[in-house]
């Protein structure tokens, strides 16, 4: 299987931990839709990353698709199978996907010049992350995992977007939510997210929380 896509997509690095976590053997062609001669438009009308090409030629784009596709291939699941707990790993996932969104449409705001910028809309933004990381922090229950005894996709959207929120738009989230911090360090730890980190996040992450 081919991944293609850039290091530091929040998007391309969810589908890197989602095949780590699944011990799925796969080749990176590490190209962003932006290169010149990338062969990402030729396979995703779309023009984003991540796509998969399987080994028989099969193409999926969007994250949330690929994942969906990499966790057939492997008996442990990372979606679970039983309905309340899979509308609740997904709920998390959406929750942290949204974060993700938030965040990235505000540091593309952000690099807009200064007469077309909007800091409404920056603002916008700002205040759905606030929201949402109150929601997290209502919402859990305090154990190692989101959902279930193990790992789900649920860890993997959430802290995929909290570790995404200190890259991007690094501000004391922790400070406000503890309990959210200290899960998050639990996670981290993880092989699959310790050998994903983007050049340019160790930093963030290892900046005093
Ligand atoms: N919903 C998509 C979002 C993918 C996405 O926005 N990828 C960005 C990179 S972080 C991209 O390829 N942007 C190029 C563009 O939109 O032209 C997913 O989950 O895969």
């Amino acid at each position: 299987m081919k991944l293609y896509g850039h290091a530091t997509s929040p998007y391309v690095r969810k589908v890197r931990i989602a095949l780590r976590e699944k011990n799925i053997r796969f080749e990176w062609i590490e190209e962003s839709p932006h290169d010149a001669g990338n062969h990402i438009v030729a396979l995703n009308p779309l023009g984003k990353v991540p796509v998969i090409e399987t080994d028989d030629g099969q193409v999926f784009f969007d994250s949330a698709l690929i994942i969906e596709y990499i966790d057939t291939l492997t008996p442990e699941r990372l979606i679970p199978g039983t309905t309340p707990e899979r509308l609740r790993a997904l709920l998390w996932n959406t929750l942290g996907m949204g974060l993700v969104d938030a965040t990235a449409a505000r540091l593309l705001e952000g690099r807009r010049p200064a007469p077309q910028k909007s800091q409404e809309f920056i603002a916008r933004q700002e205040d759905k992350i606030a929201r949402a990381l109150a929601w997290a922090d209502k919402a859990d229950r305090g154990a190692a995992y989101l959902v279930g005894e193990r790992f789900s996709i649920a860890d993997l959207g959430l802290a995929l977007a909290l570790e995404y929120i200190d890259f991007r738009y690094p501000h004391d989230w922790r400070g406000k939510h503890p309990r959210l911090a200290r899960w998050l360090a639990g996670i981290s730890t993880r092989g699959s997210f310790a050998e994903t980190v983007p050049p340019g996040m160790e930093k963030a992450l290892d900046a005093p929380h």
